[in-house]
C-alpha cells in the first residue's frame, strides 16, 4: 500500500501535509482500502465542547474484509499468524491468511447460530490462543462488538465487564497454560455470571482437554457447535463510526471504564502507524508480545498486521519458562524480524545471566519496539546492545487505549531513535504542553501536561454507556484538546520524553490502575476500616503498588497476626480484580496523614513509599501531624 514513509524528508513532507490539508492527507491514506462505499467527510464533530470526534463518514466497510479477504489473492498462501504455545515441546502452529479466513468464516458462523447479531456486545475472555485471536476478528465478521478481558482478571471483574456492556454472550475456554502452571479459566467464568443474568449463551473452546462444568442451555462447546459449519460467511456491512470494540481500562476514579472504539478510524490508524513505525516489509515475522487482552495486542498483534498482511506472531507463554532464553529461542526459531515488547519484561530478563541470550544468534532482528511505559536509559542500553546486537533501532512508542494506535514515536530508522525519548509526533498528531492553567508551552527544553491539538482517526469516540465521563475526562480539562493524563518534556531537539502520569492513575508492568480501584478492592476486606494507594519505583515493574491500611481491632497483636492480614488483604485484591494488582507493600497503620478538610495527603504517603523520608515538605496543615511518624517508623 503507499502512504509508507521512507526518508526523513517524506516524514517532513507527511506531517507537514497532515497538519495543513487533514482531509486531503487522510483521503489519500484510506484510498486503498476495501470500502463497500467511501466516505462523505473525512473528519467531523469536535474535541470542544462535545467530544465527539467523527471520520470518514458516510463509508460502509468491514474491517475483516480488509484484513482477511483482501490479501486472499495475493496472500493466499502467506502466513497470516504464527502460534508459539507455552511449552515448546508442544508443536506450534501456522495459520495462512487463506486458512485464517476460512477458521474465522468458521466461526462467526457459529457466533451467528447461536444468535450474536449485529451490534450485540460480546465479552471474550479466552488465553492467548489462536481462537482469541480468531473470536475476534468472528466478531467484528458478523458486526458485533467485542469486549477482550484479559484473561488474568478476576470473576468479579469480568462480571462488571459483562454487566457494564450489558452482553449476552461470553466466549471462554477450559483453562490456560501460564509457564509450569495450569489456570482454570470457565470455572472463573461461572463465578462471574452468578452475578450476570442478562448472559444467554457461553460458548468454550476445548484447550486443556479438561472437564469443565456446562450449564445446560447456556453453555456450549465450539468445536461441537463448529461440526460441519460453513468455512465462508458473508461480512456484515457496517458505518464507519459504528463501535468495532469496547476495551475496559483503568482511569483516576471510579470503575474501569469501558474504552469505544469505531470502525473506520482505527482501522487506518491502526494500518498506518504499524507500516510506518515499524518499517514493515513483505516478507518481515513480526513479534508483539502483548496479550490481546490489552490494547498493544489488539491493534498491534491483530489488526495492524493484518491490515499490513503481515505475519503476525502470537505467544500463549511467558518470558521465563522453561528459562529466561525463551523470548530469544522463539525468535531464532521463527525467525522474528521485528520484535516488540515491554520495558517490564526487558528488565526482568536483563537481572538474568546474559548467557540466557548469547545461546541464540538473534540474527534474525531488525526492527525493536517497546511500549506501556517510560524505558529507563539502562534497560534502553541492554536492549540495543544485547538484543538488538548495536544494529537495530528502537522505537519507543506512546500511546494509550484511549488513541488507539501509537501517537509518539521514531519510525524505524527514519527519525532520531534517543535513549528514554518516544521522539516525534507521528503524522496526523498534533502533541502541545500545557501549563495547570491550561495555556500552550512553547518552544523546547520544556516539560508540562501532555495533551493532543487536533483530532486522529483513531481517538477515542466515547465510554459507554456514558459518553459524559468521556467528555470530562478527556476534553473538559482542557477545551479543545485530548488530555492524556501523561506529563511530558520536550527536549532541546523536540523529542517527547515521557515523565509519567500526573492523575492517580499507576503504571504496574505496564498495566493501568486507578489507587482508587485498588483502594475500593482492598477495603471489601474484612479487616479494614480505610486504605490509601500509591505508586512506588520498582525495579522491575516499572511501579510498584504501596497500600497503607487500617484495620478494624488497631494494629495486630502479633507478627504472625499481621502477615495474616496482609495474606487476606492480598487475597481481596485478587479476587476482586486479578492477580495483576496485588499490592507489593502493605503498611498496616493506626491513621492516614489528611488534612482538616479530611483529604488524605498523598504527597506524603508517595514520598514515604518512594523512600524520600528526609524532606516530606509541609505536613502543618494535617490533622494529626503524629500520624507521619508512626507511617515512617513502620515503612516497608
Ligand atoms: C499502549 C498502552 C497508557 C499509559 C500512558 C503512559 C504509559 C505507554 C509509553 C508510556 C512512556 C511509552 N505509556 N507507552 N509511557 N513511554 N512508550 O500502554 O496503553 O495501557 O492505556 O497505557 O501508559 O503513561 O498514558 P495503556
Amino acid at each position: 500500500m503507499s502512504s509508507r514513509i521512507r526518508t526523513l524528508e517524506e516524514y517532513h513532507a507527511a506531517y507537514q501535509k497532515s497538519v495543513e490539508d487533514p482531509d486531503g492527507f487522510w483521503a489519500d491514506v484510506a484510498a486503498p482500502f476495501t470500502w463497500r462505499r467511501k466516505w462523505d467527510t473525512v473528519r467531523s464533530g469536535e474535541f470542544s465542547p462535545a467530544g465527539d470526534s467523527k471520520w470518514f463518514e458516510g463509508a460502509r466497510l468491514n474491517i475483516t474484509e480488509n484484513c482477511l479477504d483482501r490479501h486472499l489473492a495475493l496472500r493466499g498462501n502467506k502466513l497470516a499468524l504464527i502460534f508459539e504455545p507455552n511449552d515448546p515441546k508442544t508443536r506450534h502452529l501456522r495459520l495462512t491468511y487463506r486458512e485464517l479466513y476460512q477458521q474465522v468464516c468458521q466461526f462467526a458462523n457459529v457466533l451467528h447460530a447461536n444468535g450474536v447479531e449485529k451490534g450485540d456486545r460480546v465479552i471474550i475472555y479466552l488465553p492467548m490462543i489462536p481462537a482469541l485471536a480468531i473470536a475476534v476478528l468472528a466478531c467484528a465478521r458478523i458486526g458485533a462488538v467485542h469486549s477482550v478481558v484479559f484473561a488474568g482478571f478476576s470473576a468479579t471483574a469480568i462480571a462488571d465487564r459483562v454487566n457494564d456492556a450489558d452482553a449476552h454472550f461470553v466466549l471462554t475456554a477450559d483453562g490456560l497454560n501460564r509457564g509450569p502452571k495450569q489456570i482454570p479459566v470457565k470455572s472463573v467464568v461461572d463465578e462471574a455470571l452468578l452475578h450476570c443474568p442478562g448472559v444467554r449463551r457461553v460458548i468454550v473452546v476445548e484447550h486443556l482437554g479438561w472437564h469443565v462444568h456446562m450449564q445446560p442451555g447456556r453453555d456450549v462447546w465450539f468445536h461441537e457447535e463448529a461440526q460441519g459449519v460453513p468455512l465462508t460467511c458473508p461480512a456484515e456491512e457496517m458505518k464507519a463510526e459504528d463501535p468495532l470494540f469496547i476495551l475496559y481500562t483503568s482511569g483516576s476514579t471510579g470503575k474501569p471504564k469501558g474504552v469505544v472504539h469505531t470502525t473506520a478510524g482505527y482501522m487506518v490508524w491502526a494500518d498506518y502507524t504499524f507500516r510506518n513505525v515499524f518499517q514493515v516489509e513483505e516478507n518481515d515475522v513480526y513479534w508483539c508480545t502483548a496479550d490481546i487482552g490489552w490494547v498493544t495486542g489488539h491493534t498491534y498483534l491483530l489488526y495492524g498486521p493484518l491490515l499490513a498482511g503481515s505475519t503476525s506472531l502470537q505467544f500463549e507463554g511467558v518470558p521465563t519458562y522453561p528459562d529466561a532464553g525463551r523470548f530469544w529461542e522463539v525468535i531464532d526459531k521463527h525467525n522474528v524480524t521485528i520484535f516488540y515488547t515491554a520495558p517490564t519484561a526487558i528488565r526482568s530478563l536483563m537481572a538474568t545471566p546474559l548467557d540466557n541470550v548469547l545461546s541464540y544468534s538473534l540474527s534474525s532482528l531488525r526492527v525493536l519496539g517497546s511500549v506501556g511505559e517510560p524505558i529507563n536509559e539502562e534497560a534502553w542500553h541492554w536492549y540495543h546492545t544485547h538484543i538488538g546486537k548495536g544494529r537495530c533501532p528502537i522505537v519507543d512508542t506512546w500511546w494509550q487505549t484511549e488513541t488507539g494506535g501509537i501517537m509518539l514515536s521514531a519510525l524505524a530508522d527514519i527519525t532520531p531513535s534517543v535513549p528514554a525519548r518516544a521522539g516525534l509526533p507521528l503524522p496526523g498528531v498534533q502533541p502541545v504542553l500545557l501549563n495547570q492553567d491550561g495555556t500552550e508551552i512553547e518552544g523546547n527544553d520544556r516539560e508540562g501536561y501532555l495533551a493532543i491539538k487536533a483530532s486522529w482517526p483513531a481517538v477515542i469516540r466515547t465510554t459507554w454507556g456514558d459518553h459524559e465521563r468521556a467528555r470530562q475526562t478527556y476534553f473538559q480539562p482542557y477545551p479543545g484538546y485530548y488530555f492524556t493524563g501523561d506529563g511530558a518534556r520536550r527536549d532541546e531537539q523536540g523529542l517527547y520524553r515521557i515523565i509519567g502520569r500526573v492523575d492517580d492513575v499507576i503504571n504496574v508492568s505496564g498495566h493501568r490502575f486507578g489507587t482508587a480501584e485498588i483502594e475500593n478492592a482492598i477495603n471489601q476486606n474484612e479487616h479494614v476500616v480505610e486504605s490509601a494507594v500509591v505508586g512506588y519505583p520498582h525495579d522491575v515493574k516499572g511501579q510498584g503498588i504501596y497500600a497503607y491500611v487500617i484495620c478494624q481491632h488497631g494494629a495486630p497483636k502479633t507478627d504472625a497476626e499481621a502477615r495474616q492480614w496482609e495474606a487476606s488483604i492480598i487475597e481481596t485484591v485478587v479476587a476482586e480484580i486479578g492477580k495483576i494488582a496485588k499490592p507489593d507493600k502493605i503498611q498496616l497503620v493506626s491513621g492516614l496523614p489528611k488534612t482538616r478538610s479530611g483529604k488524605i495527603m498523598r504527597r506524603i504517603l508517595r514520598k514515604v513509599a518512594e523512600g524520600e523520608t528526609s524532606n516530606l515538605g509541609d505536613v502543618t496543615t494535617l490533622l494529626d501531624p503524629a500520624v507521619v511518624d508512626e507511617i515512617l517508623a513502620g515503612k516497608k
